[in-house]
């Protein structure tokens, strides 16, 4: 992976700008995204994904604690937060992210509509009914490579 998205990702996640990731940028983070799709503060969508979000990053610390090293906890952290959110994109709760989810979701956290189409063609692979929850994890993983930080994560 190029140093470049390194820093572009570890910037995206430290939220207030000041070179350090902490708890804050996670609710930050997570916030901002639930703004960004109209999920009201408070419901159990967003109190779940929060809940996602303290786990995640509990982990994380116990992780930093024993001495993993920084990119990979960022790359994890990228990578399963982006996971948790599955069920925030999938607005209907039907289990797949269908193309009128996903347009939705990453245009209004800012990307263009082209790119974000095209992105949609590759995941789902033209597979019926859109991406499912597997194909958006292996999707992450294969955006910043490095070795697999949950094979529990479902
Ligand atoms: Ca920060
Ligand atoms: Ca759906």
């Amino acid at each position: 992976m190029q140093a470049r998205n390194r820093e572009a990702i570890f910037s995206a996640l430290d939220v207030n700008g000041d070179g350090v990731i902490t708890e804050s940028d996670v609710k930050a983070l997570l916030d901002g995204f639930l703004r960004s799709l109209g999920v009201p503060a408070g419901s159990p969508g967003a109190r779940a994904l929060h809940d996602s979000g303290q786990r995640i990053w509990d982990e994380l610390c116990r992780q930093h604690s024993a001495g993993a090293a920084r990119y990979d906890l960022v790359r994890q952290f990228f990578v399963r937060i982006n996971i948790a959110l599955f069920d925030t994109i999938d607005a209907n709760g039907d289990g797949r992210i269908d193309e009128e989810e996903f347009v939705f979701a990453l245009c209004r956290v800012g990307l263009a509509a082209e790119d974000v189409r095209e992105s949609f063609g590759q995941i789902s692979a033209g597979a019926d009914g859109g991406i499912t929850r597997q194909a958006w994890i292996r999707a992450l993983r294969e955006m910043v490579p490095g070795p697999d930080p949950d094979r529990n994560t479902s």
